[in-house]
């Protein structure tokens, strides 16, 4: 008997987690923060498997929404996406203009600091830090709002297709927070919602890479 489809898939047994997701409403750009804490690299890792990367504020605005809204699940500090190659100049890993940053003092220098932290509790929350790569810490992602469909990162045309379907479900099948579309943060975190959720992202298509 087959029983392979949408219904069946609903049923797989997927462990809880804290995937906790917000969409920005100004970006349309979804937060949520990686399962484990890792180093910066390991998070950034952690952050395109999810069809993202390590959060940039790129404005105060973007910055000031995150500290009211993302769920931080009770950690000290998160990784972002920000890095200093060595000569104090600061950037973030996706290539946007580092414009904008609420450093805790002065702007760190050195060796050590070289990688971007956000206080996420206590006092100082919601300012910047320099880190080490080591941490370890937990990473906030951002995963841009037109690219979620694009489960596989292919860059050719059409951006979309079958493969995006199957890797969906290869990602659902293997608990993958991936699959979480709908953000839910309910036992089962992943079912049939997802699916809906993934079609319509699909069908609303994907236009920037
Ligand atoms: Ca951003």
């Amino acid at each position: 008997m087959r029983t392979i489809g949408v219904c069946a898939l609903g049923l797989l047994a997927v462990p809880a987690a804290s995937w906790g997701q917000v969409i920005n409403p100004a970006n349309g750009h979804t937060y949520q923060l990686t399962p484990a804490a890792t180093t910066w690299a390991g998070a950034q890792a952690a952050a395109a498997g999810a069809g993202g990367y390590l959060a940039t504020f790129t404005t105060p605005s973007e910055w000031q929404w995150a500290m009211a809204n993302v769920p931080f699940e009770g950690q000290f500090a998160v990784w972002l996406g920000g890095r200093d190659g060595g000569t104090g100049s600061w950037a973030w890993a996706s290539g946007e203009p580092f414009t904008f940053a609420v450093w805790f003092g002065v702007p760190p220098v050195g060796p050590a600091e070289r990688f971007v932290g956000l206080t996420t509790d206590g006092s100082e929350r919601g300012s910047w830090f320099g880190a080490s790569a080591t941490g370890p810490l937990r990473g906030l992602i951002e995963i841009g709002a037109a690219c979620y469909a694009n489960c596989d990162g292919s860059s050719g045309a059409p951006v979309l297709n079958v493969a995006d379907f199957t890797c969906f479900l290869q990602r659902y099948a293997a608990g993958d927070f991936y699959a979480n579309c709908d953000g839910s943060t309910e036992g089962p975190v992943l079912n049939v919602s997802d699916f809906t959720c993934f079609l319509q992202k699909y069908a609303a298509g994907c236009s920037v890479p």
